[in-house]
């Protein structure tokens, strides 16, 4: 459907005498014509469910009525009802990068690309300005640094990670140029075994490895992930080295501990330091350490020391093989496969040394871990007061090691405001979706959603909040604004959800009773909630989850005795010395786990520290990595389409790359875009104001009216145009190209 410039533009072009200037342009919708209908008359090929609920392609043969008879891949005919097919896309377009680029964007097409691709082994994918990355499960030989001298030598060019780290800035031989204006932060997000934490470390390394002329720095930036990663990660039911900094209960299936670190630049583009903050609700949650679910295990450090410590070490420490230690062997489960502990102790000492982490620190911490497994092995009447010691003193040693880490990291006075934050973060999680999507089916799980996954889930409400409104939102809004033709696309916004979360933790006070009653009072009319005997359910935008609040806000810390931290402060160890000061004195050390935890409210302190992390995502333009798990038994090569769908519906994918599809990213206010290129009119065009003079130009140039759009303050191109302007005014100012020649239409 034809249409013109809104009423209001052709007004006001009116008024200026230039109203002859609009021309009817076609409606950026009328470029595909989705009815089925056309697909039938041209038997186009198809996709259809003839047998479950999965869609499989088919070609049209013929038609009767509403009934059709459709040929499947495997030569097969079957008859379906020509209401239940949707178009499908020519096989030219198999595979795309972008998924924009696809001309029907209905579910089955998005996941057949997304399958096209990983079968080949190309894990990521753009859907607009999201990366898409798919779990490969399997090295899929493409990040080595000779990918990485090839990428940045333009050889390659094939989305990667960092395509999106830098947009289309790799074009360029000044990308640490571009690097230094385009700071965004990346943000990860996915569900636990997506592939997070390994996508941000291949983004660090590319990171490391652009701006490292400072070898020094950008390889201790590297290894540090070595260390976080031996303290803060273990192997659970969906993740063999899931993040699991301090503080996850051990018993739940994903809990994402967020991870932020920035990396910075100096002037000069090169990496100059770094910083790791670990956000992490220490208080509200068990202990790991002292209590493991069967099959999983506790911190991969444990085991690494029993296999892999040098034989002065193990007789100096007295360590004895992981399986002698309660805290280790009660899950039954003390290898992971493919791991190799002792090597990985090795690793670990390494990194150590490239942090220049004194020896002598070193030891002490290797003192501790024995100290701790040791502890788990004594029982006497107070169990409890043991466990939460030993919780306390991992606690309090994995806080003192990111010290320590971003001490090294802190690269002495140079550092700039030039960083780059790499955010892995939070995901969903539901244990009842958790355990009715598990396959092992071998263990019983503890399937409780307690205080744990309501945090982990507000998180991740406020993220993908922040998502929407980044990308759908703003966007739409300002369309709107500018009042530009734009058929609405309609996402589902989460304030509602955030509103209940906002309302219910301002009222956490004390108890399990009184949090109920409150939370039960402030959100009865929200239809995000339902709330029945002790169990409330939150509609969440990834999914309903129902939580139980009986043992909500009970608190591990609490059992930490202050006589337990008085005899910690008279030890000849001088790091148990500086935790136990910690608590006394939480104004000298700040970092230390259960420090301020008495006096602030559990949910208040998360929500400050997640409130800082939005604040800081708002004022920027974050880079969006959407990690998803392609199966739910860490397997390469197997892709299930149910749970890539249900990933992408839940995060909104499916609406960006609508959005996006049809949308105008450069935009130009009509004085700014008359300015550049009034050079392009000859000068019996000239008009006075900028509207006339703008669309003056857009017609002289010829430019397509199907990429761009007149609004009332500025000027919408889709990507691409302005491009093809600026050469055309290149060419003009060299005199290479007569304006006459643009202005009667001559080809340019
Ligand atoms: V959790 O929420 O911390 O439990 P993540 O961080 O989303 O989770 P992680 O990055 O740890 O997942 O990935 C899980 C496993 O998938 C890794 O241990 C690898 O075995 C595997 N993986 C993930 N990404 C890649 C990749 N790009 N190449 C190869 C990968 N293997
Ligand atoms: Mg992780």
């Amino acid at each position: 459907s034809p249409y013109t410039m809104t009423p209001v533009i052709e007004q006001r072009l009116a008024e200026n005498g230039g109203a002859s200037l609009a021309t009817p342009s076609t409606s950026p919708e009328a470029e595909w014509d989705d009815s089925i209908g056309y697909f039938v008359k041209k038997k186009l090929r198809v996709w259809c469910r003839p047998r479950n609920d999965q869609w499989e392609l088919a070609k049209i043969k013929s038609t009767v009525g509403e009934a059709a008879t459709v040929m499947l891949l495997d030569g097969s005919a079957v008859k379906v009802s020509t209401g239940d097919l949707l178009p499908a896309n020519t096989e030219i377009l198999d595979g795309v990068d972008d998924l924009i680029e696809l001309g029907y964007l209905n579910e089955p097409s998005v996941l057949h690309n997304l399958q096209y691709r990983y079968a080949r082994d190309v894990i990521y994918s753009k859907a607009g300005p999201v990366l898409l990355a798919i779990n490969p499960f399997k090295d899929v030989q493409i990040f080595g640094s000779d990918f990485i001298t090839a990428y940045r030598e333009k050889i390659l060019d094939n989305p990667h990670v960092s395509i999106l780290t830098f947009g289309n800035y790799h074009k360029s031989q000044w990308c640490m140029l571009y690097l230094i204006f385009y700071l965004h932060p990346l943000l990860y997000s996915g569900e636990s075994g997506s592939g997070k934490t390994e996508t941000a470390k291949i983004a660090m390394q590319y990171l490391a490895s652009v701006g490292g002329e400072n070898c020094e720095m950008a390889c201790k930036v590297i290894q540090s992930s070595c260390i976080l990663e031996a303290f803060g990660n273990a192997k659970t039911s969906r993740n063999c080295n899931s993040s699991r900094f301090v503080g996850s209960i051990p018993s739940e299936f994903c809990a994402v501990q967020g991870k932020l670190i920035d990396i910075r630049y100096s002037a000069e583009g090169t990496i100059c330091g770094a910083c790791i903050q670990t956000i992490s609700n220490f208080d509200i949650v068990q202990a790991r350490v002292s209590q493991i679910c069967r099959g999983e295990r506790s911190y991969h450090i444990f085991y690494q020391i029993c296999a892999g410590a040098p034989s002065a070490l193990k007789d100096r420490l007295n360590l004895k093989m992981a399986s002698e230690y309660k805290l280790l062997n009660q899950s039954g489960c003390l290898k992971i496969n493919g791991a190799d502990d002792s090597h990985n102790f090795k690793m670990l000492m390494e990194a150590f040394d490239i942090l220049g982490i004194p020896r002598e620190d070193q030891e002490n911490v290797f003192e501790l871990l024995a100290a701790i497994l040791w502890l788990g092995n004594i029982s006497f009447e107070a169990i409890d007061k043991r466990d939460a010691l030993a919780q306390f003193v991992y606690e309090s040693l994995f806080s003192w090691l990111v010290g320590e880490i971003n001490r090294s990291l802190e690269g002495g006075k140079q550092h700039t405001e030039r960083t780059i934050s790499i955010i892995d973060m939070y995901g969903f999680e539901s244990l009842q979706l958790a355990v009715s999507s598990h396959m092992t089916g071998s263990f019983l799980y503890f399937q409780k959603n307690s205080f744990q996954q309501f945090f982990i889930n507000y998180a991740d409400e406020r993220l993908q909040q922040h998502f929407i409104r980044h990308l759908c939102k703003l966007e739409q809004e300002e369309y709107e604004l500018d009042g530009i033709h734009w058929k609405k696309v309609d996402f589902e916004d989460n304030q509602e959800c955030l509103d209940l979360f906002e309302k219910g933790s301002k009222s956490s006070t004390a108890t399990d009773v009184t949090f109920t009653n409150k939370i039960k009072r402030h959100l009865s009319s929200n239809l995000r909630f339902s709330c029945e005997r002790g169990v409330f359910r939150v509609r969440h935008y990834a999914g309903e989850v129902q939580y139980d609040a009986t043992g909500f806000l009970e608190r591990s810390s609490d059992t930490l005795h202050f006589n337990t931290i008085q005899l910690l402060s008279s030890s000849r160890k001088k790091l148990l010395n500086i935790f136990a000061s910690g608590v006394m004195n939480p104004s000298q050390t700040t970092g230390l786990a259960a420090s301020d935890s008495h006096e602030q409210s559990v949910g208040a302190k998360f929500k400050d520290q997640l409130f800082k992390l939005i604040h800081k995502l708002e004022n920027s333009k974050p880079h969006f990595i959407r990690c998803i798990r392609p199966n739910t038994k860490q397997l390469p090569g197997m892709y299930e389409k149910d749970i890539v769908l249900e990933q992408l519906r839940c995060s909104g994918v499916m609406e960006i790359v609508q959005i996006s599809k049809s949308r105008f990213p450069i935009r130009l206010t009509h004085q700014e875009f008359a300015t550049r290129f009034g050079c392009l009119l000859s000068e019996n065009i000239i008009c006075m104001d900028p509207l006339s003079t703008s669309v003056a130009i857009l017609q002289q140039c010829r430019v397509s009216p199907q990429t761009y759009q007149v609004g009332y303050t500025k000027l919408f191109f889709r990507v691409g145009q302005v491009e093809v302007l600026e050469n055309l005014r290149q060419r003009v100012l060299e005199g290479t190209c007569e304006v006459e020649n643009i202005v009667l239409g001559g080809r340019v």
